[in-house]
């Protein structure tokens, strides 16, 4: 079977966990639930991963992620106040 990584991150006032890990190479699912409805965290984006995406209040949604090359990646949030990282390792 092959392998794959979801990561869940609760967007509420940030991200929670703040620095999540993902193992280099394996396909790699971010899966957000944003639970809080303070400002611009409802929107996420990444140069990094090369993403925008909305985050509408508690339902979740999920950001396929390239772990190919090892890392720190960051996201934030629509105006660049909350960041998040994922370490590709
Ligand atoms: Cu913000």
């Amino acid at each position: 079977m092959k392998e794959i990584q979801n990561i869940n991150i609760t967007v509420d006032g940030g991200y929670e966990p703040e620095t999540v890990t993902a193992k280099q190479g394996v396909p790699t699912t971010l899966t957000f639930t944003r639970t809080n409805t303070q400002g611009c965290l409802d929107v996420v984006h990444s140069k990094d991963f090369n993403f925008e995406t909305e985050l509408p209040i508690d339902q979740t949604q999920t950001v396929d992620i390239d772990t190919s090359k090892p890392g720190t990646f960051t996201y934030s949030c629509g105006m660049d106040m909350f960041f998040g990282h994922v370490e590709v390792k």
